[in-house]
């Protein structure tokens, strides 16, 4: 085990969207993992119901994925892949293309989600200047998205806090309206079946701007950091739909909802609904490395294709974009997903974890609850004048006095577990949120 750190050596470490003051009064440290659970640092065994951020989907310190970058990290530790290439990132990119939709046939690695929507808006915007429609630069988002921190993020994210301290740096976007009403929706289990008129607000986007200046629309087919929203019943057919009317790309960015979340490999298998560009991040490596990527419809890769021989295709690309170490997880990760049959596991397991959700409904303090595939979200009455300030609380006494690791944001404790979790796991994890509430 690690020695414990002490106040000095707790300080130089900024943490991410954390309250690092109160975090270092009393850390709540990982010190190891495996499978299903994480330990802290006295050895304490804490059951993880978030797969990490989301990621861990394989379950944590798998031998396969561990061995892979142990191999790849002695003999290539690293590989240029600007004018030069290495075999295992070719070979991921298979893959994954493989596990895509058909169409979706090409894939541009990055390092991160914000990377991967960032680079799939910027693939968007060159596609249309390539083919001759260069007035089309704005993005659509949508309220309460999602898209990371960076300039995708900020600007066609939908989270007031994540944009406000930046607005100079935005660029043109604007936003169709979230897909969540509580008062249409409330305890649904799976889809909501009123929404899907909400994608017509694209219609009246259009109108307003002119599609001439639109070069694509981002969604998250389902949201997950913000609250776990699947969407309504024929949505995502709709939004579908008008897009391709008026020439605008479809971007489902999948950094969550890639790689098994929804039962499937990606949540566009499981709509039936196919983007242009398809972001994923995350789960492709279980985050046992640091890797994403934009998965890319053939027709917009060819537009790039046009030569001469020595000029470069597209000016856009990482250092370690399809790193070997990560590109070898990568492929280690897909064997595992592949060899124990993981999504079809997640996607049999969902009527059980979505009914053990549901089971709290009327216990003190909930307000809804969602859910789809192995996503799950409780919404928790905020306290009076202290919103965010009961989910806070419930995640630090989850954390320390019941062994459980849920993610919170806001008054919304969120569950996505690795997707091995077996039924113990699901009856332990809202077994213990369930006495938790009881007792608050
Ligand atoms: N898109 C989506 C849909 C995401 O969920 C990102 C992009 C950005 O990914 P990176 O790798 O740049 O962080 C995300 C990230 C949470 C939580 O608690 C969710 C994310 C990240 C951290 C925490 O729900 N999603």
């Amino acid at each position: 085990m690690t020695a414990q750190l002490t106040t000095n050596q707790l300080d130089a470490f900024w943490l991410p969207f954390t309250p690092n003051t109160e975090f270092k009064k009393r850390p709540r440290m990982l010190a190891r993992a495996e499978g299903m659970h994480y330990f802290d640092q006295d050895g304490r065994k804490v059951l993880d119901a978030s797969a990490g951020l989301w990621c861990a989907n394989a379950g944590h310190c798998r031998k396969p994925i561990v061995e892979a970058i142990a191999k790849a990290a002695a003999t290539l530790d690293f590989a240029p892949t600007f004018q030069f290439g290495h075999p295992a990132a070719f070979e991921a990119a298979a893959r994954i293309a493989a596990l895509a939709p058909a169409g979706l046939d090409h894939v541009f690695f990055t390092n991160s989600g914000s990377e991967s929507t960032d680079t799939a808006v910027k693939i968007a915007i060159a596609y249309h200047r390539a083919r001759g429609e260069g007035t089309r630069t704005r993005i659509i988002g949508r309220e309460r998205a999602y898209h990371g921190v960076g300039m995708t993020g900020i600007s066609a994210g939908g989270l007031v806090n994540n944009k406000k301290w930046f607005n100079a740096l935005a660029y043109q976007a604007d936003h169709l309206p979230a897909t969540y009403n509580r008062a249409e929706q409330r305890y649904t289990n799976g889809q909501p079946e009123w929404g899907a008129h909400l994608a017509d607000e694209l219609e009246k986007l259009v109108a307003l701007h002119d599609a001439s200046t639109i070069a694509a629309v981002i969604v998250e087919p389902m949201a997950g950091s913000t609250g776990v929203l699947p969407p309504p019943k024929g949505y995502l057919e709709k939004l579908r739909a008008i897009a391709t009317k008026h020439g605008i790309l479809l971007i489902f960015d999948e950094v969550i909802t890639g790689f098994g979340r929804l039962g499937s490999a990606f949540a566009a298998e499981r709509f039936g609904v196919t983007p242009d560009l398809l972001t994923f991040a995350k789960g492709v490596t279980s985050g046992a490395v640091p890797m994403g990527g934009v998965l890319v419809d053939k027709r917009i890769y060819q537009q790039f294709m046009t030569g001469p021989d020595h000029a470069i295709d597209m000016f856009h690309g990482y250092t370690y974009s399809g790193h070997p170490i990560a590109a070898a997880a990568a492929c280690a990760t897909l064997d595992v997903y592949r060899d124990e049959g993981l999504f079809e596991r997640a996607a049999a397991l969902e009527g059980y974890f979505g009914d053990a959700v549901h089971s709290l409904k009327g216990k003190p303090g909930v307000a809804d609850i969602r859910n789809i595939g192995l996503a799950a979200a409780i919404d928790l009455d905020p306290i009076e004048g202290a919103p965010g300030k009961r989910g806070f609380e419930l995640m630090k006494h989850l954390f320390f006095d019941r062994d459980l690791m849920c993610r919170v944001s806001g008054d919304t404790l969120a569950f996505s577990p690795p997707l091995i979790a077996e039924k113990a796991h699901v009856d332990e994890m809202f077994g213990k949120v369930g006495e938790a509430l009881a007792a608050s």
